[in-house]
């Protein structure tokens, strides 16, 4: 089997996800999958929108069940690339990994 972002596993994709420096931008993740992805961005926070507005979780792994949909607001602030995946590392291994540019 393999692991994927958006129906695309690690060695199939020609490049990175590209944010632009200091933008603000809504990251949306949907798990279509039977099993639980807990999801990490490295350099930034993600956090949360869980409804509890100044009290927002600020989190650098979301962890997001099956069937769930997870929203997080970011903020690029931190220029470079950065790793952003899978934290179980056997899905990570089978594809589920992308590169985020912040430039
Ligand atoms: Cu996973």
């Amino acid at each position: 089997y393999m692991w994927s972002f958006d129906g695309k596993k690690f060695s199939e994709v020609t490049g990175p996800i590209h944010f632009e420096k200091d933008e603000r931008l809504r990251l949306i993740l949907v798990n279509d999958t039977m099993m639980e992805h807990p999801i990490h961005l490295h350099g930034m926070w993600m956090e949360l929108e869980n409804g509890a507005s100044e009290l927002i979780p600020r989190k650098h792994t979301l962890n997001v069940k099956p069937g769930e949909r997870v929203s997080a607001l970011i903020t690029a602030d931190a220029e470079g690339s950065w790793a952003f995946h899978c934290h179980l590392l056997y899905h990570m291994d089978a594809g589920m990994f992308r590169v985020v540019k912040v430039a």
